[in-house]
């Protein structure tokens, strides 16, 4: 029945026990190659609690309707469920409200969407925007296909040999025609955290605005957007735990306010007419069309579970296997790892001596092991270290010691067989 909704059951907070969580997720249980799957490939997505799972058949059960539009029913149970889940990402991130969450397709779309708004509005022939030396392809070409229309500068902050940005290099990089500075949060490649902190509050002391690629930093570290100060933030659901097709992008009102919409159509409006339109209010001005309904309630739930576990206890558990993983990689012979930046979230890139990655990637997936190999999406970052690719294995909360251990063996295992 349509009106039947199916409560879930409110679980108790979770004292941190990884084989607790690890049974939230039903996918670990899978079976590949003949092997228990040993999933070490998080940066490119996580996997979905049954939560979250459970919420999204549930939608589509009992609740689905379109949004803001219907005054029966299904319509605002879907519109109250649609703007449930926007305030969760709001006090996730402590957005001061609301109309500061837009939902996109993820950080891609929202990173594309300032850069839209920007070329329209803001920027001119002669003008700058910085990015770094480590960003992920989405914060690179939104801004090389503003170049294709407008002379506008990308400067690139450098990094070292360990994965740090040179900061000095970043502070010369800074002039009266820089209109944006926008940086990684964590490298998906070579896992540093960056001092945006730092470069936030220096960028304001020039009026410069400063967007934030989160999407390695979402579900890694505790991210408040009041503190931080950034201008916009961006991140996308998948890599949270929860669905894809689904993101966030974070901007300050008075910011959002002042700037045009993206696209057009539904939803965004409040007048049209043949000769003119006016734009709804924030968010709505932003969120064209139909919007990915269930997947934005779906990432409603992976945050509600994840505050249930709290990131205290996620970011703890983390550097553990990090520091397991990153002190065990390095006793293999013949073993190199990329990115020994200072500090660093859940990633660990490496490369062999004369095993090419997509072949270690090949093998180790025999053993039920699944890593990412290849450029990872920062062809840059490659060429900055002279190299085609590299392995990365990347983790996740439910992550283990014996599944680093795993990786250890396929990976001497590997060598053995090559070798
Ligand atoms: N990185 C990885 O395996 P989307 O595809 O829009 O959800 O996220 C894009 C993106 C942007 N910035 C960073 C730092 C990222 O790591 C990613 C996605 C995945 O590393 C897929 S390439």
């Amino acid at each position: 029945m349509a009106t039947e909704i199916v409560t879930q059951k409110k679980k108790e907070p979770h004292s941190f026990n990884v084989n607790e969580i690890r049974a939230d997720f039903p996918i670990l249980k899978e079976i590949v190659h003949g092997k228990p799957l040993c999933y070490l490939d998080n940066a490119a997505t996580t996997q979905k609690p049954q939560a979250v799972i459970d919420t999204i058949v549930k939608y589509y059960t009992h609740q689905n309707a379109n949004i803001h539009r219907g005054v029966h029913y299904l319509s605002e149970l879907a519109t109250k469920e649609f703007e449930d889940a926007r305030i969760k990402v709001k006090d996730f991130i402590n957005a001061s409200s609301e109309k500061e969450i837009i939902f996109t397709r993820g950080t891609t779309e929202s990173i594309n969407l300032v850069a839209n708004i920007f070329n329209k509005a803001i920027l001119k022939d002669g003008d700058e925007i910085i990015i770094s030396a480590m960003e992920h392809h989405s914060n690179i070409v939104p801004w090389q296909l503003i170049q294709e229309q407008k002379k506008i500068k990308l400067k690139i902050i450098p990094i070292d040999d360990n994965g740090d940005i040179i900061y000095d290099e970043f502070l010369k990089l800074i002039s009266e025609k820089t209109k944006l500075i926008s940086i990684v949060y964590v490298s998906n490649s070579l896992g540093t955290i960056n001092p945006i902190e730092k470069i936030i509050e220096e960028a304001h002391r020039h009026n410069i605005p400063v967007l934030i690629d989160a999407a390695q930093a979402i579900q890694h570290l505790k991210i408040d957007v009041q503190k931080l100060n950034c201008d916009f933030l961006a991140f996308s659901g998948h890599k949270i735990y929860g669905p894809t097709g689904i993101g966030v992008l974070y901007g300050k009102e008075k910011l959002l306010e002042s700037l045009p919409p993206f696209q057009g159509g539904g939803d965004m409006i409040s007048k049209v007419t043949f000769e003119k339109t006016t734009f709804n209010e924030l968010p709505y001005k932003f969120e064209a069309g139909t919007s990915n309904i269930a997947d934005a309630i779906g990432l409603g739930t992976a945050l509600d579970y994840i505050s249930r576990i709290g990131l205290d206890n996620i970011i703890a558990h983390e550097t553990k296997i990090l520091d397991y993983a990153t002190k065990s990689l390095m006793q293999i012979p013949g073993l190199k790892i990329i990115g020994q930046a200072k500090h660093k979230s859940s990633v660990v890139s490496f490369v062999f001596d004369n095993i090419h990655p997509h072949d270690a990637g090949t093998f180790l997936d025999f053993e039920g092991i699944a890593i990412r190999t290849g450029h990872h999406c920062t062809q840059p970052v490659m060429d900055r270290y002279n190299i085609p690719a590299t392995s990365r294995a990347s983790f996740a909360v439910y992550n283990t010691e014996e599944e680093v251990d795993i990786l250890v063996k396929g990976i001497i295992k590997l060598i053995e067989v090559f070798n």
